[in-house]
């Protein structure tokens, strides 16, 4: 088994280096379709391994808590620079240590204990920190939730969209202090100007949460909640390619309260070197090639969604208008279940997650769905053709999922494809 180009550093482990050659094997003769993940730059994965990993740095530029942050202070400041400039923002906070960080650190900013939210529903497409009972969230905050409107047969409007009317009802009943837009398993535009009509007429702060569209909005491939909303917070290694990790955008007037949540409300020492990446991946996200890549992003989803809906999957709310789309099994096979589906395609080199449905009658950890993203394979070059192919490999395992043979067959045409898609060889 070949090594990574990115592990010469670590020869001296010998078990260590063994799992990352196997891992880069994985990643790069399998298909990568979950819908949160991607393929950094070697640009992101040097400044993630450098030498800034060494440093302290609690505080911001030119407020810490320790000696010699000179050099931590300028890299910091560039993140934040180049972070503004991208969104267009007032102010930003690249210190979040993931985008589950971010959200908490937003509700401690701007909100009493016990204050209402109005968030989307885990099981129709919103993330754990929107309220999950699971959450932390839930146990300081009151949360009232929206959903998606029902899903109808009709193919011009087929339903399963963000409820609206819904979302208006419940925030003049609720006067939430804070409305929550944004999603974590929804293939359909996020408006930021409808949300902000509804929070207006209700006095509510508006946080669009764009973990998932962030790279999308930076190359102006989905719309830009920033003018709209008080606060937009997301991770930086989604669409936006960048490290494992979060940041905050928010009007000027928001700035000292969430720097404050984030340090010392919520976290010590800030990972610089993950800030020095996400530096990096904010340039990489300015420039030209990165919009030609969102757009590809987007074409790829309708393209996949097509070849996916004639294979007899059916597609949650119609299609896609982003990186994703959720599929409902039971058109393609009543008894198949998403945790079944996600475990099959692993055996055919097929990486998905299982994922619920709106009004799923199984369980979070059976499902009745499955999400999947064209944001990784896209980075590798993949195109429409590519992902009518996958669509194709897809239908062909789960149709055989008994039949190892068939399964293993599979996977050799997967590993086939993947040779022409090495998404390191598209970064030299
Ligand atoms: N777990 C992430 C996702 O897959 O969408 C969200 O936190």
């Amino acid at each position: 088994m070949s090594a990574s180009p990115f592990d010469a550093w670590i020869t001296a482990d010998d078990e260590l280096t063994g799992l990352l050659a196997q891992e880069w094997a994985r990643q790069t003769t399998t298909v990568q379709l979950i819908a949160s993940e991607n393929f950094t730059s070697p640009a992101v994965m040097a400044a993630t391994g450098s030498i800034l990993t060494n440093k302290y740095s609690e505080g911001y530029p030119g407020r810490r808590y320790y000696g010699g942050n000179q050099i931590v202070d300028e890299v910091e400041d560039l993140a934040r620079r180049r972070l503004t400039a991208l969104f267009g923002a007032d102010h930003a906070n690249v210190q979040p240590h993931s985008g589950a960080n971010a959200n908490v650190a937003v509700y401690q900013a701007l909100l009493n204990p016990g204050d209402t939210i109005l968030a989307m529903r885990l099981d129709q497409g919103g993330h754990l920190t929107h309220g999950s009972p699971a959450s932390i969230t839930s146990k300081i905050w009151r949360f009232v939730s929206y959903g998606v409107t029902p899903r109808s047969d009709d193919l011009e409007n087929p339903g399963e969209v963000i409820d609206v009317e819904n979302l208006r009802e419940l925030a003049l009943r609720e006067k939430p202090k804070l409305i929550v837009a944004g999603a974590t398993a929804y293939s359909r535009r996020i408006e930021p100007a409808i949300f902000r009509e509804v929070a207006d007429e209700v006095g509510a702060l508006l946080m669009f949460d764009a973990a998932h569209p962030a790279g999308l909005i930076a190359g102006g491939s989905n719309p830009n909640p920033v003018p709209y909303a008080d606060v937009v917070t997301f991770t930086t290694h989604k669409t936006l390619r960048g490290p494992r990790g979060g940041a905050i955008l928010c009007r000027e007037e928001h700035a000292k309260k969430i720097d404050s949540a984030v340090f010392p409300g919520q976290q010590g020492g800030p990972l610089e070197h993950a800030i020095a990446a996400k530096a990096v991946a904010f340039k990489e996200a300015s420039l030209p090639s990165f919009s030609l890549y969102t757009d590809q992003i987007v074409t790829n989803s309708r393209a996949f969604g097509t070849a996916l809906a004639s294979e007899g999957f059916r597609l949650v709310s119609g299609g896609s208008d982003n990186h994703m789309l959720l599929l409902d099994l039971r058109d393609f096979d009543a008894e198949l279940t998403g945790k079944e589906a996600q475990e099959t395609l692993d055996r055919a080199g097929i990486t998905t997650n299982r994922n619920q449905i709106p009004d799923d009658p199984r369980s979070p950890f059976v499902t009745s769905g499955l999400r999947v993203g064209t944001a990784a394979q896209t980075t590798a070059g993949m195109k429409e053709g590519e992902f009518a192919i996958i669509a194709a490999l897809m239908a062909r395992a789960l149709r055989t999922r008994t039949d190892e043979a068939s399964l293993a067959a599979v996977r050799a045409d997967v590993a086939e494809l993947c040779s022409g898609f090495n998404p390191y060889a598209t970064f030299v």
